[in-house]
């Protein structure tokens, strides 16, 4: 029987296009407008990428990493009626604190979004004393609280699941240094309240033995997508090169219940930096995916990916097809 999404809410409207005829064998295909965000659109932006989309309202919301022209890294809230057009505040989000002895931000960047329970969660590499993870809710996205960073430093790619696990809020994360980084597994935390996070588990580590392309390190993307055969979960994946950093990205299966068990996982990738927008730009050679978008009623799923450092690029597939590519090329 075909994989299904689970949970999940019609979305008709949602970014879409056919997969293009001279792309048979592709499982993801990019959308055609590429880039849709560009690094200029809003005032004082040197580039927007590796943010994330919800749908909201009967339109879409987001929140997104813009670097300004000093290359101060921050994230902004955009609006969009067809999720491919969007309008980015010129202004970062001005966060209230939900305790006043909360310590400021150094800088913010690669957020994700997640609806979980009566609310819209906002997750970051929040600088505080070096990277660590921040984190934010907002029910409307005209207000914004921070509360307590969930986990210390050093610590990136927080991304939350969309509903809880044996009871508690689920929490994928990656273990860093306060650099680039030349390491990376990604881990799975739990907490009853949002404050408090604990029962650690190690979810995945880079593969040297099978996949070059995700040798070095590895960091979840979206939030992990309920199926019928587990969670879905993009993730990227590095190969350190002569050149420096290639940043990749593909999929696993992670176990319902208790998703540190991974079930599948993808040998090749299932976007690598091809593209010009892809390969030039402030970081070259990086696909960086934050945010997907999917519609219960045909299995359609449109991911966000940053480009380069520098803009943001949409992909399309179907979950069927990426659960079942992702079954038949495993390496678990
Ligand atoms: C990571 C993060 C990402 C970035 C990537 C490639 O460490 O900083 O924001 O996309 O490097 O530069």
């Amino acid at each position: 029987m075909a994989s299904m999404l689970v949970n999940a809410s019609s979305l008709p409207g949602m970014p879409w296009e056919d997969r293009p005829a001279a792309l048979r064998s592709e499982v993801l295909w990019r959308c055609s407008a590429n880039p849709v965000i560009t690094r200029d659109q809003t005032a004082y932006s040197n580039s927007i990428f590796n943010s994330a989309v919800v749908p909201f309202k009967g339109a879409y919301a987001g929140v997104f990493r813009v670097d300004d022209t000093a290359r101060r890294m921050n994230i902004h809230c955009g609006r969009s009626k067809d999720g491919v057009h969007w309008t980015i505040e010129d202004k970062p989000i001005a966060f209230a604190k939900a305790s006043a002895d909360l310590p400021d931000s150094d800088y913010k960047y690669d957020p994700r979004v997640v609806f979980v329970e009566d609310r819209y969660w906002i997750i970051w590499c929040n600088g505080y004393h070096g990277a660590s993870i921040g984190m934010g809710y907002t029910y409307d996205f005209e207000t914004f609280t921070r509360i307590e960073n969930p986990l210390m430093p050093y610590n990136r790619n927080g991304v939350l699941f969309p509903r809880k696990i044996r009871g508690n809020f689920a929490l994928l994360s990656r273990p860093s240094d306060s650099g680039h980084t030349p390491f990376g597994d990604i881990f799975y935390s739990e907490s009853p309240d949002m404050t408090y996070w604990g029962r650690h588990r190690h979810v995945m580590s880079p593969d040297t033995k099978h996949s070059g392309w995700q040798s070095t390190k590895v960091g979840a993307g979206p939030a992990p997508i309920e199926t019928s055969e587990g969670w879905l979960l993009f993730y990227h994946g590095v190969l350190n090169s002569c050149n420096g950093f290639v940043y990749s990205w593909s999929a696993a299966l992670l176990d319902l219940d208790a998703p540190w068990k991974v079930i599948a996982r993808a040998r090749p990738y299932l976007i690598n930096p091809v593209k010009d927008y892809e390969c030039v730009g402030d970081v070259p050679n990086v696909t960086f995916p934050c945010a997907a978008l999917t519609d219960g009623d045909t299995g359609r799923v449109a991911v966000y990916y940053g480009c380069a450092d520098t803009a943001t690029g949409l992909a399309f597939g179907r979950i069927d097809e990426i659960v079942d590519f992702v079954k038949k090329n495993s390496i678990v």
